[in-house]
């Protein structure tokens, strides 16, 4: 009798080894530092709005969780400048001035305009579509932000020194891509083991960067501003 328990015991452990769920699969850290090739002479002072995501090139387990963030329109600017959010996610505007502001982006395919928002007022909405979202102000030129949405849930912004880590990665194949708004988009495959990947050396090229000057939502130059109200 004891051997045949055994033997059950066994079996079950077996069972339960062979039918593990994915969320118990070996998970490891993935770090390194980014940096920004400037021209000669410029420093560069803004590495922690760099974006790293992992994208699984392996099907995906886990429902991807989505989330809302606000960028908040103060002082004649958008705060935060970069927001990093999961495809489906939900983002806000909330107008902290005194006076109107407005904020649009004409990305192709995920274009959208929440028209003008007065003192105290918020409009939200939803961003289905992966990608890099630039959003602008119809009526302040200078103001200026990105919204990346990123099919993956493992995504980070750089620190102020470049350096990043995207910890608890399930085991498995990837694609790393790390975007700068002066340094561009850069992708690497890589494959995460349990032992985790360190000291990746990420370099950007921001030498070929000119800051231009954008258009307004109709596509016209943006008028003056001096006169206006405030
Ligand atoms: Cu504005």
């Amino acid at each position: 009798m004891r051997t045949t328990w055994r033997g059950w015991l066994i079996c079950l452990g077996l069972g339960a080894l062979t039918f593990a769920p994915p969320s118990v699969r070996a998970q490891g850290a993935v770090s390194g530092q980014v940096t920004l090739l400037e021209k000669p002479g410029a420093a560069t002072t803004d590495l922690e709005s760099a974006v790293v995501y992992l994208i699984p090139r392996d099907p995906a387990y886990e429902k991807l969780r989505t989330s809302k963030s606000t960028i908040k329109m103060h002082d004649r600017d958008f705060a935060p400048p970069v927001t990093v959010m999961t495809t489906g996610s939900t983002i806000r505007f909330e107008n902290q001035d005194p006076f109107d502001h407005n904020a649009f982006s004409n990305t192709a395919g995920g274009n959208f305009d929440f028209g003008i928002a007065d003192r105290g007022s918020s409009v939200a909405m939803k961003l289905k579509h992966a990608g890099v979202y630039p959003v602008f102000c119809n009526i302040h030129s200078r103001m200026a932000a990105f919204v990346i949405v990123v099919p993956t849930p493992y995504f980070t912004l750089a620190g102020s020194d470049g350096r990043f880590a995207l910890n608890e990665i399930p085991a498995g194949r990837y694609t790393l891509v790390i975007w700068h708004q002066r340094g561009g988009e850069l992708k690497q495959k890589l494959t995460v083991t349990g032992a985790g990947i360190s000291g990746l050396a990420i370099s950007l090229d921001a030498r070929g960067f000119h800051k231009s000057e954008h258009k307004n939502k109709f596509g016209e130059e943006y008028k003056s501003e001096s006169g206006e109200r405030y």
